[in-house]
């Protein structure tokens, strides 16, 4: 089946899909099914698979890719792959060695785009979530922007193709922006060029018609964090925009609700009645309604679910546009509620999630 997906495109002359495939696993997902789940994706026409070292799910995207080029159905150029740096190789000199693990679990040369995965640096070694005897977090202390000069050496060895950042804020990022000495941008941020590209459809708006002209520019940076109705990050997207930098939108459906962090007693934003009403209204489902609302404020949207009438249902987001109207009323549902606050970073320096924005 051919992509239907749409791109950005960067100003180093690459492009990200619009629309990207999360691989995240929680716990009680069953090992088999993130192969499964990648394979249905990229059957289906997702174009941009999203993975990191810590999700442990490197293999599977590796060999889904694998097995799909093998079988024809795409080329190895036609899959946007993005991998996370983990905290416990911030420091300089680890960097590169967990690209190069990554790479290996992938079976790639390259990746399309390698980004900071959470600001907060943990004690070097093997464990990935270090832990004092009584359970607290080892932390470290490494300069970020050391950290980035590690990631901008990545690229210019050819191991990847474009550098970011996730879970930043916007304080974090000005730190890296004003870096003396910056060689590259954190790719993220400004979703500018809606361009056909081959074997794929274009939309019949094209999203950056639905910008502000004066964000209509060169994206040059971009940036994860999550993102939903009840989190709309209205401000660090003003702020990205700013700056040329792309918000890619995860937990856009509204987390898996991990027992660990999130109140039971917190909304289930895909209930939510003003997002279900507007659904019915449109002959959509809520999650159709709740990714396309992203698509169309400029964000690159991660979509995941382990199940192939939503990983089909997903991609057909693409398919169809909302009215101005109703953008607004979905603006309104904003009530600033993070699902995933990470609590393993609290109590560092550069935990992202006090400050505003
Ligand atoms: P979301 O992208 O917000 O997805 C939440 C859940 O929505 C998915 O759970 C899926 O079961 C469901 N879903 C997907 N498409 C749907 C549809 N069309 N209709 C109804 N429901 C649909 P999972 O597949 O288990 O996805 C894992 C969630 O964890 C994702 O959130 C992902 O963004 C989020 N996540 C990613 N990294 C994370 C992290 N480091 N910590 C916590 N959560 C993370």
């Amino acid at each position: 089946m051919s992509s239907k997906q749409q791109h950005v495109k960067l100003n180093d002359g690459h492009f990200i899909p619009a629309l990207g495939f999360g691989t995240y696993k929680p716990e009680e997902v069953p090992e088999n099914k993130p192969l499964e789940a990648i394979n249905l994706a990229i059957e289906a026409g997702f174009r941009h698979i999203d993975t990191a070292y810590v999700y442990q799910t490197e293999k599977d995207v590796g060999q889904a890719i694998r097995s799909k080029i093998a079988a024809g159905i795409v080329k190895r150029e036609d899959i946007f792959v993005v991998t996370k740096l983990w905290c416990t190789f911030f420091r300089p000199e680890l960097v590169r060695s967990n690209l190069e693990k990554s790479l290996k679990n992938l079976q790639l040369d390259y990746v399309d785009l390698y980004i900071i995965h959470y600001p907060v640096p943990m004690k070097p070694g093997e464990n990935l979530f270090p832990e004092d005897e009584h359970g607290k977090t080892l932390l470290d202390t490494v300069d970020i922007c050391a950290t980035w000069e590690a990631m901008e050496k990545c690229k210019d060895a050819g191991l990847v193709k474009s550098i970011g950042v996730s879970n930043f804020n916007s304080r974090q990022l000005e730190k890296i922006l004003n870096k003396p000495g910056l060689k590259y941008k954190p790719v993220c941020n400004q979703p500018t060029i809606w361009k056909k590209r081959q074997n794929c459809t274009s939309l019949s708006l094209p999203l950056s018609s639905l910008l502000p002209k004066k964000f209509v520019s060169t994206l040059k940076s971009s940036v994860h964090v999550e993102c939903h109705l009840y989190l709309n990050q209205s401000k660090l997207l003003n702020y990205c925009k700013s700056k040329n930098i792309v918000l890619v939108a995860y937990c856009a459906l509204g987390s898996q609700r991990p027992k660990r962090w999130v109140d039971p007693n917190s909304p289930v934003l895909l209930n939510d009645p003003v997002l279900c009403d507007m659904a019915k209204k449109h002959k959509r489902s809520p999650a159709q309604i709740a990714l396309r609302y992203h698509l169309q404020r400029g964000i690159v949207v991660l979509a995941q679910s382990y199940k192939e009438n939503e990983i089909k249902e997903n991609l057909q987001v693409l398919e169809f546009e909302l009215p101005l109207e109703d953008m607004k009323i979905l603006d309104s549902l904003n009530r600033n509620l993070r699902y995933a606050p990470a609590p393993f970073g609290e109590g560092h320096p550069e935990y992202p999630f006090s400050d505003e924005f």
